[in-house]
């Protein structure tokens, strides 16, 4: 009797407080042309420069190493990529932005794919921006916000590789990150792939799916 007011206390806790667990997930698509882009459930994507940690943060949220791939080479991700989480909705992993394989300046700031995914995309529910932690948002991650913020995409900021800071200097990182974008500091989450900042994401798209 006892076990089972307990069983039934945890679920109410998680009703109440909205927290989501992530039951399975799977691969789904790689998209290169914006006629086939998915339109099957709402979708929670990731965006930010290259290797800024887009595809580490989507296995760490899915508890499953390698099921985005992830890579110290810039650049890896060059496809839109949909992932399947508990039936329910799609991680979008994206293009990165900021990174020239030959060293040339690009000819436009992201790539075209990544634009329309962004504006044509009808179930889109909200883009995490990341930035990394250890410094401050560059030109094009400013250029980013405002553009999401101009389109009335809805859109919270990340600070991925926390880990690398020491746990005193994570509230001061995150919050020279939202003076830069003109934020609150509760508007910028800190994360690593260790787990730190896992339950604060969840919680976000619990409530905005
Ligand atoms: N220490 C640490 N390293 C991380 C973290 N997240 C990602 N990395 C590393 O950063 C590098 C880039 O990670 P990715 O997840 O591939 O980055 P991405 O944003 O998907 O990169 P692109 O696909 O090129 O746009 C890899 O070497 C990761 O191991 C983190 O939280 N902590
Ligand atoms: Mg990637």
């Amino acid at each position: 009797m006892n076990f089972i007011i307990k069983v039934l206390y945890f679920f109410m806790c998680l009703c109440y407080h909205g927290l989501m667990i992530v039951k399975n997930s799977k691969f789904v698509k790689s998209v290169v042309k914006e006629n086939d882009f998915l339109c099957t459930y709402p979708e929670i994507c990731f965006v930010g420069r290259s290797n800024v940690g887009k595809s580490s943060l989507i296995n760490m949220l899915v508890g499953q190493n390698g099921l985005a791939r992830s890579s110290s080479t810039p650049g890896l991700t060059k496809m839109v990529n949909y992932f399947l989480i508990n039936n329910q909705f799609y991680f979008v992993d994206l293009p990165g932005y900021g990174f020239s394989k030959t060293g040339k300046k690009h000819s436009t700031l992201w790539s075209t794919l990544l634009e329309n995914y962004l504006l044509s995309s009808q179930n889109l529910k909200m883009v995490f921006m990341l930035v990394d932690i250890r410094h401050e948002p560059s030109e094009l991650d400013l250029l980013m916000h405002k553009f999401l913020f101009y389109h009335n995409i809805p859109h919270k900021v990340i600070a991925t590789k926390a880990d690398k800071l020491a746990k005193s200097k994570i509230f001061n990182a995150r919050t020279q990150i939202a003076k830069y974008l003109s934020l609150g500091v509760a508007d910028v989450i800190a994360v690593s792939y260790f787990g730190f900042g896992k339950e604060d994401i969840l919680n976000t798209i619990a409530n905005c799916i």
